[in-house]
């Protein structure tokens, strides 16, 4: 059953024109400083360049990710002769696996998604020269931390958590990544408010307003390691401090470390609710409740980072407890996406002759590898989320805290909420941005698919090895004490996860098949054959603010939410950081490799 008025032939809903037509209205106002020919097809460049050096990143890191999934099923391959010429150690692998595809990849995707998007919509033009002075700024930073790392003189994982030491050029190269996306933000934020001026009393477009939201939400989160980097790690590796308190340092580091996930898996929201049910064949369900979703986002991502310091001494439990029921309330906006990108699927799906209860699933446009991608993508999140409210649990945190549980979970957020979410959309952004046609289409929806049950293979693996005890973050396949493991009576979760390695194995070169043979393919067509697929919207923001309802309008003034955000944080953040600065414990540094 459903109560939702039927598509009408355009495919819009009335009150609501056509995106395109929409952008065009927009840069045809007089006097607006509007996105030409030639800025756009610069803009799709550097954005390309964003795109293809975020892939070349998580390429590597995917193939080092089977070694570790063997690892975790009693197989080590780390004293193979070819490998021990590329990595000298399990410990280094894991650094270069968790920095390329957490940090770089992700960061690389984001910054060009979501350069490339407002100022496609809001169709105001901008500073190229800035753009590709951020993107090349970026690219200088990625290549000066991988200098230490490919040397194995930082194999300090992707979290660095003193009193573990790497070479400062580690702390500086990634210093200057974090301050390259910070200019992203500035030169969003500054392209809105410019459209804001030049537009007064109209709503933002909800693309737009969803990217500004999560770049101010990483304002926010990225000053932790902002202070942590300046103030601690880049001194102290420098020499010019004795120590560091790995404390503090560990605070501030989930300051940032808890919303980056946000930060992570926003973009990918942004294409489940505004074009995933256009590739569906279906319409957004509702602009204003997604506002609201993306405001909860920017004011409960941060202040809730003490979830994963549960088990570190001398933090109040107090503030502990707070953080966790702030957690929880983050899932609140997660849920809502959930249930309206789900109505969105239905409504397309029924539009397409489905039926029944769950029978309408069927009816999706299963062909489409995009738009499959990005349902796996959904469907893995319903079960990360779930297993993401038990982490951030009190109780049940010690349970997993440090065990193979907590990889389990988050290849099912990050691995592939996001990273199944963005190699869906690459499938028809690198068309749109490079004017190639996308080759072996097929291919791509094989490996979508491999993607995802390889990864559900793997959570159910590492979930399962994590109860029985087993630790994240050991070459457990070389252990000196394997009667230890054989103890807990883990063959069938270790088969698992070896088996599921072996599939992202091929998920993963099948997908950079077809990317790398796209990107390697002539320019066929202009990119705008394969348009930005905006959805039509089922219940619009309107445009015009002083007509628009009470959510609308409360949304609206992003920076004012962003402020009282940032009072939030400094409440449930100063009380525990306070005492920290005061007892300052100076460790001194540790390398253990
Ligand atoms: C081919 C697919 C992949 C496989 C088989 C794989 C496998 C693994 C395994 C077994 C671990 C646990 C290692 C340990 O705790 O000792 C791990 C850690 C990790 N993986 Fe993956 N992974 C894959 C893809 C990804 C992707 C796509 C991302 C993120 C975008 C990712 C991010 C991470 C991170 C952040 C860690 C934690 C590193 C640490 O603890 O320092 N992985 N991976
Ligand atoms: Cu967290």
């Amino acid at each position: 059953m459903t109560t939702i008025p039927p598509l009408s032939a355009h495919g819009g809903t009335g009150d609501q024109p056509a995106p395109e037509t929409r952008l065009r209205g927009l840069a045809a106002r007089p006097g607006s400083t509007a996105l030409d020919a030639a800025t756009l097809a610069n803009l799709k460049k550097v954005t390309q360049y964003y795109i293809v050096t975020a892939f070349l990143a998580l390429f590597i890191g995917v193939m080092i990710g089977p070694l570790q999934a063997l690892n975790y099923g009693g197989v080590d391959l780390y004293n193979l002769p070819i490998l021990r010429n590329l990595i000298q150690s399990y410990y280094q692998g894991l650094t270069l696996h968790g920095v390329l595809n957490a940090l770089v990849f992700t960061q690389f995707f984001i910054s060009g998604w979501m350069l490339y998007l407002p100022a496609r919509e809001l169709g105001v033009g901008l500073n190229m020269k800035f753009a590709w002075f951020t993107y090349w700024m970026m690219t200088a930073g990625l290549l000066t931390a991988a200098v230490p790392l490919l040397m194995n003189d930082a194999t300090v994982l992707y979290t660095f958590y003193p009193p573990l030491e790497g070479s400062p050029v580690f702390y500086i190269g990634a210093a200057v990544m974090v301050a390259a996306s910070l200019l992203v933000v500035a030169q969003v934020v500054g392209m809105w408010l410019r459209w804001k001026r030049e537009n007064p009393g109209r709503v933002t477009p909800i693309v737009s307003f969803m990217s500004v939201a999560t770049w101010l939400m990483w304002c926010l989160a990225s000053l932790g390691l902002v202070v942590e980097a300046l103030a601690l790690l880049i001194p102290w590796s420098l020499g010019l401090t004795s120590g560091v308190d790995p404390l503090l340092a560990r605070t501030l580091f989930w300051w940032t470390g808890h919303p980056i996930v946000y930060f992570w898996v926003l973009p990918a929201y942004i294409s489940w609710y505004a074009f995933l049910p256009r590739q569906a064949g279906g319409r957004m369900i509702s602009e204003p409740l997604t506002r609201l979703a993306f405001v909860m986002f920017l004011v409960f991502s941060v202040p809730v980072g003490l979830h994963h310091q549960y088990a570190d001494p001398n933090v109040n439990n107090t503030w502990k407890t707070i953080h966790m029921f702030l957690t929880f309330l983050v899932a609140v906006p997660s849920l809502l996406t959930a249930f309206s990108v789900g109505a969105s699927l239905e409504d397309a799906a029924r539009h397409r002759g489905g039926s029944g209860l769950v029978g309408w699933i069927r009816h999706l446009n299963w062909r489409d590898a995009g738009m499959t991608a990005q349902v796996l993508a959904l469907v893995s999140f319903i079960f990360g989320g779930a297993g993401g409210i038990l982490n951030a649990s009190l109780a049940f945190s010690p349970v997993v805290h440090n065990t193979a549980w907590i990889p389990g979970h988050f290849h099912i957020t990050v691995g592939t909420a996001t990273t199944l979410s963005f190699m869906g959309i690459a499938l028809w952004f690198v068309p749109h941005l490079t004017g190639k046609r996308l080759a072996s289409p097929k291919l791509g929806l094989t490996s979508v698919w491999l993607w995802f049950w390889g990864m559900m293979l793997f959570a159910l693996g590492m979930h399962w090895q994590g109860l029985a005890g087993v630790p994240r973050r050991a070459h457990v396949s070389a252990t000196a004490q394997p009667a230890v493991y054989d103890a807990m009576h883990i063959a069938l979760p270790k088969l698992f996860t070896a088996v599921s390695g072996m599939i992202l194995f091929a998920a993963g070169v099948a997908f950079f098949w077809v990317l790398f043979r796209t990107l390697l393919s002539p320019r066929v067509e202009d990119g705008e054959a394969t348009p930005v697929p905006y959805s039509p919207v089922l219940s619009s923001a309107g445009t015009d603010l002083a007509t628009a309802s009470t959510l609308v309008k409360r949304t609206e003034p992003l920076l004012a939410i962003t402020l009282f955000a940032l009072v939030l944080v400094l409440i449930v953040y100063l009380p525990v950081i306070g005492p920290m600065i005061a007892n300052y414990q100076a460790v001194p540094g540790q390398r253990l490799w």
